[in-house]
């Protein structure tokens, strides 16, 4: 059988597989369907953070519309699915995984027929190109916990995970975002079960996240590779709007930094104001509100600031209040402040300054770039894994762990097989030198990157380094620390030996 040239060789090498396991026939036909399903839908990303650290914010701007709720409407405490559907409808799924589907009416939030503890998540399908590329799944984000109850959160969860002997976070049975049991009050159980079923994550933050929170997070089943770290509210960072430097060149500076601090969780650090992507990605401007922010263009910044702090006749006659809270709203103090001069020019005009400066178009790059890839990668480990989970309990094992085995040992599938090398080192042992190898295989865009050259270093270096890699890897391999670096060094050694021929 051939592959037609514009299907991804990964998928097809699971598609294959998964015909193959509906060919044997029985059950096996139902349970080759709800895997196939993983194959068909976007890659998943779930996004993480603390409580009010504008996850919902960036939500509604990612998918172009204002549906997600944020603290601005209510405080949310359920992970919401959002994926690409019709008609626009919701399914609140209980933590004893029965479905009940709500009435959602534009501008006005779900109501939910269970209470909080016995909802493991709400599904919500809206038709959105953008929720096309890739499922979102938004998180009530991880609240501030004391040391004790700290502790005892990352027990349950190192427990938890310990359990399902799965390498990247394997998923439960049912391959749902289920199991948000206990602990749903301080957001770390949700933002954990959700991130089971995710491919790869968004991790918000503002200046400084906490320690507790970076590792808490490090521990979710991603890797540098599948998250991607923002820095939110750019437009508020440092001294703000009123302070002597651009809240939006700091905060991307800052990013850089932190991007160098937190280097063993993310690759890469996008600062973001996902207030002003909100508001230029829904629709959300008018003429009258650029209209009327245009109008304070006369004024000096002070004057400015003065008539939004001062609820009196002469801010009053200057700017009416209802418009004051809603530009404040939409557009936040460092948007009033430098948009007025763009208002002139209209809401269109005030609606592209909004998108660019909210730093949108570099997050898009990241997601459409690299974490995609990585997300399509991860995802069929979340398929490999799933299938490994059937042969342990089928009576057809033996089957499909060979059909499984086939599947592993296609060299299309060795990227995939690759970063799954690159999550368990990631556990054992960070700094050893084959994982930084695995981090460069991976990300390589050429055979000589595979190798740690510049693309375009000439053949013979490349084969002379893929063979200087061979036989460290070997040698190495003679004794190895733990079954991950095992593991790992297979994989490096099927990676370099084709590259020591040319
Ligand atoms: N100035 C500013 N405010 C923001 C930004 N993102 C979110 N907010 C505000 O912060 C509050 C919390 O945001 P929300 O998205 O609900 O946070 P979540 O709890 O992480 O989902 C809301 O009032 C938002 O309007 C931002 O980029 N800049
Ligand atoms: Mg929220």
């Amino acid at each position: 059988m051939t592959t037609p040239p514009n299907v991804d060789p990964v998928h097809a090498v699971l598609d294959r597989g998964l015909h193959q396991l509906a060919g044997l026939g029985g059950d096996l036909i139902a349970h080759a369907n709800s895997i196939g399903t993983i194959l068909w839908s976007p890659p998943r990303v779930v996004i993480v953070g603390r409580l009010k650290a504008g996850k919902s914010t960036l939500v509604n701007a990612l998918i172009g519309a204002p549906v997600a709720e944020t603290a601005a409407l209510e405080a949310t405490n359920v992970v919401t699915v959002y994926q690409d559907g019709s008609p626009s409808r919701a399914e609140v799924v209980g933590v004893d995984g029965r479905r009940h589907p709500v009435a959602v009416h534009p501008h006005e939030s779900i109501r939910l027929p269970l209470e909080t503890p016995d909802i493991a998540f709400v599904d919500r399908w809206l038709p959105s190109t953008a929720l096309r590329q890739r499922t979102l799944i938004d998180t009530p984000g991880l609240s501030t916990l004391t040391v004790a109850n700290d502790s005892a959160t990352r027990r349950a969860m190192i427990g938890a995970s310990g359990a399902t002997g799965n390498v990247i976070g394997a998923s439960g049975a049912t391959g749902n975002v289920t199991g948000a049991t206990g602990n749903s009050t301080d957001g770390f159980e949700q933002t954990r079960a959700a991130s089971v079923d995710a491919d790869a994550a968004v991790f918000l933050f503002d200046a400084a996240p906490r320690a507790d929170e970076v590792e808490f997070i490090s521990q979710l089943p991603f890797t540098p590779l599948t998250m991607l770290g923002v820095l939110s509210r750019a437009d508020s960072f440092g001294e703000g709007a009123l302070g002597r430097r651009d809240p939006l060149t700091h905060a991307a500076e800052h990013a850089t930094t932190m991007a160098t601090h937190l280097n063993e969780t993310v690759d890469t650090v996008v600062p973001i104001s996902g207030l002003m992507a909100q508001t230029s990605h829904t629709g959300a401007l008018t003429e009258q509100l650029a209209a009327a922010l245009a109008g304070l263009r006369g004024l000096s910044r002070l004057d400015v600031v003065r008539v939004f702090d001062n609820d009196d006749a002469a801010a009053e006659a200057i700017l009416p209040r209802p418009l004051r809270i809603r530009l404040l709203e939409l557009l936040g103090e460092y948007g009033v402040l430098n948009g007025r001069h763009i208002a002139a020019g209209g809401a269109a005009a005030l609606n592209a300054w909004l998108a660019d400066r909210s730093g949108i178009g570099g997050l898009y790059r990241e997601l459409d770039a690299s974490m995609a890839r990585f997300a399509i990668l991860h995802r069929a480990h979340r398929i490999l894994a799933r299938l490994d989970q059937l042969s342990y309990r089928h009576p057809a094992r033996d089957h499909i762990r060979a059909l499984t085995a086939q599947m592993r040992s296609a060299p299309e599938l060795n990227p995939v097989i690759a970063l799954e090398d690159y999550q368990r080192m990631l556990r054992t042992d960070p700094h050893a030198a084959v994982t930084a190898e695995l981090h460069t295989i991976l990300t390589a865009t050429s055979p000589a990157g595979r190798v740690g050259l510049p693309s375009d270093a000439p053949r013979h270096a490349v084969t002379a380094e893929a063979h200087r890699r061979l036989a460290v890897a070997q040698q190495r391999s003679l004794a190895t620390a733990s079954a991950a670096e095992d593991a790992a060094l297979i994989t490096l050694i099927r990676t370099y030996t084709p590259l020591t021929t040319g």
